[in-house]
């Protein structure tokens, strides 16, 4: 697994290319550092929309680009880092807790996100205000 827990979380998959193109890999306890349960595509992002702007209580999720960039930027509540996301290969894992916030689509971007809870909107918290007050209480 060389998932980077410290600064960008990156979350490398496994590459295949050869004349036949390339294939790339990503499993449970090995790129992804999780089970996972559910995963979603993000696409047709029209220009000058943002996506996310919210944190998960519980939720682990690891984003990838597929196609196109995007800029994320990720808030622990202490510190915010901004990043072009545009590699196929290697994604970042968003861990609960942690405000994250999606926009320059590129045309054509495609994003995928695989998480390891099912849906739930109870587990969202949308207003920042309650982020950092659940950041303060730990819990
Ligand atoms: C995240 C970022 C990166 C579902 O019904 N099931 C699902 O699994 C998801 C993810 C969403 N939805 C519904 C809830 C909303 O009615 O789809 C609609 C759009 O969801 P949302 O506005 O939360 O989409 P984004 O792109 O702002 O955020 C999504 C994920 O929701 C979120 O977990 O971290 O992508």
């Amino acid at each position: 697994m060389k998932t980077d827990m410290s600064r960008k979380k990156e979350v490398v998959l496994g590459s295949h290319g050869n004349s036949r193109g390339s294939l790339l890999v990503g499993e449970s306890g090995r790129e992804i550092p999780f089970l996972i349960k559910r995963f979603f595509v993000i696409k047709d992002v029209p220009s000058g929309a943002t996506r996310g702007a919210h944190a998960h209580k519980t939720t682990s999720q690891a984003l990838f680009c597929l196609c196109g960039s995007f800029t994320l930027i990720t808030d622990d509540g202490v510190s915010v880092i901004e990043e072009s996301i545009d590699s196929h290969s290697t994604g970042r894992l968003l861990l609960p807790k942690v405000w994250h916030t999606m926009k320059d689509f590129s045309k054509g971007t495609i994003a995928l996100v695989v998480a390891n809870k099912h849906y739930r909107e109870s587990d969202y918290v949308r207003d920042y205000e309650g982020f950092l007050r659940l950041v303060k209480k730990g819990t």
